[in-house]
């Protein structure tokens, strides 16, 4: 049986030892290989930022397994006709805690005031308590669910938001609309779909109390961009903590790079390692060779 490794020549190093491991862990005999011809190939881990964006040649393929969480680029594939798997690994999702719990952490505790205090001002007012200052989280999925578990061990109050309903979740447009009205930080952990894209636009973020930092490592595209450069410019929005963006890398003169109030990590939020993503490969190839259901399925129709 034949896995093939559609990504970046960089990782292949990586996954060249952790897969065959992972394989041989979970019982299953594979060669994995970087290039095959199409009609040997069985599975394939993918990076959707690969130049393999026609399927049609591989009919013997059972999965296409995504080493990213977010399938945006190829979910909409039409010559995909085969089960596509996104990933969701322990790895990506300490990655992510870390990430927002950090940022969040930052600005709820006003670390910037004295880390750059060039005036050497002795400015004694306490930040407040994690009580006292209440978070939203706009996708409730394998990765928003991590962050306000972690958040709310903080003691931060947290409102999820989720497509469908949950218990202890909010959704739909009053959900959402609840959730925002008393966010003093939000999170947005959504795939990018056709019903997320400019979600965060200038009405709903109108609905922010004053000052209210956003920090984004979901999507650009969840953010209209214009609308958050306005709030932000007005003073609305307090600060963006932003990792992702409509295009990356983000041009060298979008005006976030220089914006006072902005934050731009280069999509680093959490990276897929392949010690641990490998493990989760290889339980989805043992399951389509013993029959069992794959993992993290993606719904095509809803998009992620
Ligand atoms: P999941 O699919 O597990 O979760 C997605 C969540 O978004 C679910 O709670 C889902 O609701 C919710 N959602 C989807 N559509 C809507 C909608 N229209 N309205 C309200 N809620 C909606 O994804 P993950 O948590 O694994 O990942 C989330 C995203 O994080 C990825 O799609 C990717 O874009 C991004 N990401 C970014 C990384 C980075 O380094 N910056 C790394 C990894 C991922 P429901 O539960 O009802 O289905
Ligand atoms: C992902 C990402 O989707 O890195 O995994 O953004």
């Amino acid at each position: 049986m034949t896995t093939v490794l559609f990504a970046a020549p960089s990782l292949w190093p990586e996954y060249q030892a952790e897969l065959p491991k992972a394989l041989a862990e979970a019982g299953v005999q594979a060669k994995v290989v970087i290039d095959a011809a199409p009609e040997v190939v069985d599975y394939i881990v993918y990076a959707p930022s690969s130049p393999l964006q026609d399927f049609t040649a591989y009919h013997r393929t059972k999965a296409v397994l995504s080493l990213w969480a977010g399938v945006e680029r190829v979910v909409g594939n039409k010559t995909l006709t085969q089960p596509l798997c996104r990933m969701v690994d322990p790895g990506l999702t300490e990655g992510m805690v870390e990430w927002v719990v950090g940022h969040a952490l930052r600005h709820h505790l006003g670390m910037d005031r004295h880390i750059v205090n060039p005036g050497h001002v002795w400015d004694p007012t306490c930040p407040p308590l994690a009580r006292e200052h209440p978070v939203a989280v706009l996708g409730m999925g394998a990765l928003g669910a991590a962050c306000a578990a972690a958040l709310r061990a903080l003691n931060f109050p947290v409102t999820g938001w989720s497509r469908t309903e949950k218990p202890g979740c909010l959704h739909g447009e009053d959900g959402l609309r609840q959730a925002l009205a008393s966010a003093q930080i939000v999170v947005l952990l959504l795939p990018k779909t056709p019903e997320t894209e400019n979600l965060l636009n200038g009405e709903r973020l109108a609905l922010l109390p004053q000052g209210a930092v956003i920090l984004n490592p979901g999507r650009g595209a969840l953010i209209d961009d214009g609308a958050l450069l306005a709030a932000l410019n007005a003073g609305h929005v307090g600060h963006a903590t932003l990792d992702v963006f409509r295009v990356e890398p983000l041009p060298a003169d979008h005006p976030f790079w220089t914006h006072p109030r902005v934050t731009v990590t280069p999509h680093i939020a959490a990276d897929t390692r392949a010690y641990s993503a490998a493990r989760v490969i290889a339980e989805n190839i043992r399951r389509g060779e013993t029959g069992e259901p794959f993992l993290h399925l993606v719904d095509r129709a809803r998009g992620y």
